[in-house]
């Protein structure tokens, strides 16, 4: 009984053993399925959150970086207007500065109206101030001259003897006469006789005149008469009127270039000369002292 009870369980056991062992199998699946399927979920899960977290600080950083650009272009923004105002700032210094530039410029332009107006009273007043130097020169030296002329008739008059000349110049009656010597113009020859406190000689008569031709020796002279200002209006240097001549015939005629200064020929008579011509004689004049 006992050995056939053990067989018929492994009777049974065999019988039913491979539908168990597959029972058994399909359990294992199941939870091999049931456990991947649960890690698959848990990775989703931790994906989906990790995405989520990742998103949300994407969204963060998006919005910090949307609020730093907006400040910026707030900035910018305030900048811009800034720059706008001084701009226009600039602008209206600029049109005040271009205003004032065009005030100046017309007090400029009138200011060197005016100098130029009190530069030309200034020339005014300092040739007019010349001339009345001038003038008042020459009266002094006629007056001087003057003074002297009565000296000598005084002197004369109570006997005395005024024919006083210096070293190498030649007496006759009340001058004293220098026979110069050397290549001179007129106006070389005016300055050397004044460099010897005389003058060109100025002739006032037919005495003098023929004094004056023994003199010269032959040689081509100046003396001092000359047309300078006026063509035609002969001046002598002393300033005394024209009283006596002695021109050769035909003269003066302002011939060549112009004529302006008075020469003595060789024959002693006169001829009117350019005055820059060279001659090799000169005529100076002076007072005789008592
Ligand atoms: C001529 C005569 C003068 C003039 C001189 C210039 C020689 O004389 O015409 O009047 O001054 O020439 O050389
Ligand atoms: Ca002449």
């Amino acid at each position: 009984m006992e050995e056939s009870s053990y067989s018929e369980v492994l009777k049974f056991h065999r019988r039913h053993q491979p539908c168990c062992r597959r029972g058994i199998q399909v359990a294992l699946l199941g939870l091999l399925t049931a456990a991947l399927w649960t890690g698959l979920l848990t990775l989703l899960l931790l994906w989906h959150w990790d995405t989520e977290r990742n998103l949300k600080q994407l969204g963060e950083t998006a919005a910090w970086n949307i609020s730093q650009v907006s400040k910026d272009l707030e900035r910018h923004t305030g900048d811009q207007m800034a720059q706008k105002s001084q701009a226009s700032q600039m602008l209206q210094n600029m049109e005040k500065i271009g205003a004032e530039q065009k005030k100046m410029k017309t007090q400029d332009s009138e200011l060197s109206q005016n100098l130029y107006g009190l530069l030309e009273d200034l020339s005014n007043l300092k040739s007019q101030g010349l001339n009345e130097r001038h003038t008042v020169l020459n009266s002094l030296e006629r007056l001087q001259e003057e003074v002297a002329k009565l000296w000598i008739e005084l002197r004369m008059s109570n006997g005395s003897m005024c024919n006083m000349c210096p070293e190498k110049w030649v007496n006759f009656q009340r001058k004293c006469y220098y026979f110069g010597e050397g290549a001179k113009r007129w106006i070389q020859a005016r300055l050397a006789c004044s460099k010897l406190q005389g003058r060109l000689v100025s002739i006032h008569s037919q005495e003098e005149q023929d004094f004056l031709v023994k003199h010269i020796n032959r040689k081509e002279s100046w003396i001092g008469l000359r047309d300078l200002n006026i063509e035609g209006n002969f001046v002598w240097m002393d300033e005394n009127p024209v009283n006596y001549s002695n021109w050769r015939p035909g003269e003066p005629n302002n011939g060549g270039e112009g004529e302006d200064c008075v020469m003595m020929l060789s024959s002693g008579q006169w001829n009117d000369a350019f005055c820059n011509s060279l001659l090799n004689g000169w005529v100076c004049e002076r007072l005789a002292t008592c």
